[in-house]
């Protein structure tokens, strides 16, 4: 059972936080498997909280509209989430804003009216810790919304506001509409940025930042970081640690991860780049088994070994079309990507719907309801979802062993993951032929098929993968 690694208040005093920040993730991280909520899409565990625009459940998705979701919803869901077998969750914003989405804040230290309140986080935190699943959130630091009390202020005295050094203001009185007269992330009015540049700005978000880290969390999301001085992150970083010496910090990077991976602002990035490869090789077929190894080989690069197994690599978020849409809704694709992503290193992340297959296309598309009704699930997908899961969590070797390319035949993508006490043999064919395993002399006792897509479970004496197929093998003990 998992046990909170937050001190006692009055642990901290003793914390020498120069030798007590690690430079690399938590332990904890690459025995992961995350599940990413949009908390107003998951589950209605409380209709009397919800917005007076909250349209049917079944109803699509749009910019604007809402669909009742709250913590109450996801402390119902509970036991799903441990049948599923996930063992963290990562929220999309929760303080109160005037969106469905909440990238624009308006309350930095009041959670969304909406979603619940203090009580029903901190219940919200304390039952998933209970069930064994941590929490981290997002944090949006780089803008506030246009709702925020400092920008309200600025808009109401303008050049008299005390607050009007908190934003990038070019002149006053502050104009909105097309082109605001001030600096806002990707010109959208609505979204003023921050002047991180203001000590007083950095003092209250460090203040919020501590405020709801002290609670219990497990690590936070950061939101567009690269807009955000890495000298703020550092700070960051330095009392997200103090408090939580187990913090797990991700941040939304959709370039090369590598100036985020040195030990000074996060520990992992969302793997958008990872991603763009397992799109190219498992969902589009653009490029074949030796052009995938070498854009693995590159998204790996020079990292240390504790940030590539701390990689939270994703098929989809609320930001991309929904995976299975990316493959065109062809099953095989999606599951032999599935398989990619739950044995190769890094944290398999889920997001929400995904494992029941959910499609959809960009946001609002990809944002679409939790489907509860069984008969409107994949169960096919929910099942192999399942399945990943407990291989994954039963064979240590996928979650911090030792990762090898291997070459296993023309036209199969092949690696092998080695533990304490086992080996993972992974074997991919994503052309449209029949591939023959050949492994080599020296590898080739005792392996026997723990999973396959597209054939049956047949040991290494029946070479063949076909089209479109995986065999997975292990040997050892575990
Ligand atoms: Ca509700």
């Amino acid at each position: 059972m998992y046990q909170s690694g937050l001190a006692e208040p009055a642990d901290y005093k003793k914390v020498d936080i120069a030798k007590s920040i690690s430079l690399l993730p938590p332990g904890w991280a690459s025995k992961s498997i995350f599940y990413q909520i949009f908390p107003d899409r998951f589950y209605n565990g409380d209709p009397g909280n919800d917005p007076p625009n909250t349209v049917s459940w079944n109803d699509n998705p749009n910019f604007e509209n809402f669909f009742g979701g709250d913590f109450q919803g996801v402390i119902a869901k509970i036991p799903y989430l441990l049948e599923l077998g996930v063992n963290a969750v990562y929220f999309n914003p929760i303080f109160a804003s005037p969106s469905n989405h909440k990238y624009n804040t308006s309350d930095y230290l009041q959670i969304a009216p909406e979603f619940g309140d203090l009580w029903t986080f901190k219940n919200l935190i304390a039952q998933l810790h209970q069930a064994g699943i941590r929490v981290i959130i997002d944090g949006v630091f780089n803008h506030t919304g246009d709702t925020f009390w400092a920008f309200q202020d600025v808009m109401k005295r303008g050049c008299k506001s005390y607050f009007k050094d908190w934003y990038y203001c070019r002149e006053f009185p502050i104009r909105q509409g097309a082109h605001p007269n001030y600096e806002c992330w990707w010109n959208f009015g609505t979204l003023p940025k921050l002047n991180h540049q203001n000590p007083e700005v950095t003092r209250y978000l460090l203040k919020v930042i501590a405020f709801w880290t002290s609670l219990g969390i497990d690590g936070w999301r950061l939101d567009v970081p690269n807009e955000v001085t890495m000298d703020f992150w550092r700070l960051f970083r330095k009392l997200v640690k103090s408090i939580n010496p187990e913090a797990f910090i991700v941040g939304e990077i959709w370039d090369d991860p590598f100036s985020w991976l040195t030990g000074d602002s996060c520990d992992a990035v969302m793997n958008y780049r990872w991603r763009e490869a397992v799109i190219r090789y498992f969902a589009a077929g653009q490029i074949n088994a030796e052009q995938f190894r070498l854009e693995l080989v590159n998204n790996r690069s020079n990292l240390p070994w504790e940030f590539i197994i701390s990689a939270y690599n994703l098929l989809g978020s609320h930001d991309t079309p929904r995976f299975l849409t990316v493959c065109n809704d062809d099953l095989r694709r999606y599951l032999t990507a599935l398989v990619f992503q739950f044995t190769y290193p890094g944290i398999p992340a889920l997001y929400y719907g995904d494992e029941i297959g959910i499609n959809g296309g960009k946001d609002p598309e990809c944002r679409k309801t939790m489907c509860w009704d069984e008969s409107g699930q994949n169960q096919i997908i929910l099942r192999e979802t399942k399945q990943l899961i407990k291989i994954r969590k039963q064979y240590q070797a996928l979650q911090n062993g030792s990762y090898h390319d291997l070459h296993l035949g023309d036209g199969i993508f092949g690696f092998v993951r080695s533990g304490k006490t086992e080996q993972i043999l992974a074997c991919f064919n994503m052309t449209h032929e029949c591939a023959c395993i050949e492994v080599p002399h020296e590898w080739s006792n005792g392996w026997e098929p723990i999973y396959s897509v597209g054939c049956g479970m047949s040991g290494l004496n029946y070479p063949e993968v076909p089209p479109l197929g995986v065999r997975i093998f292990k040997r050892g003990k575990g």
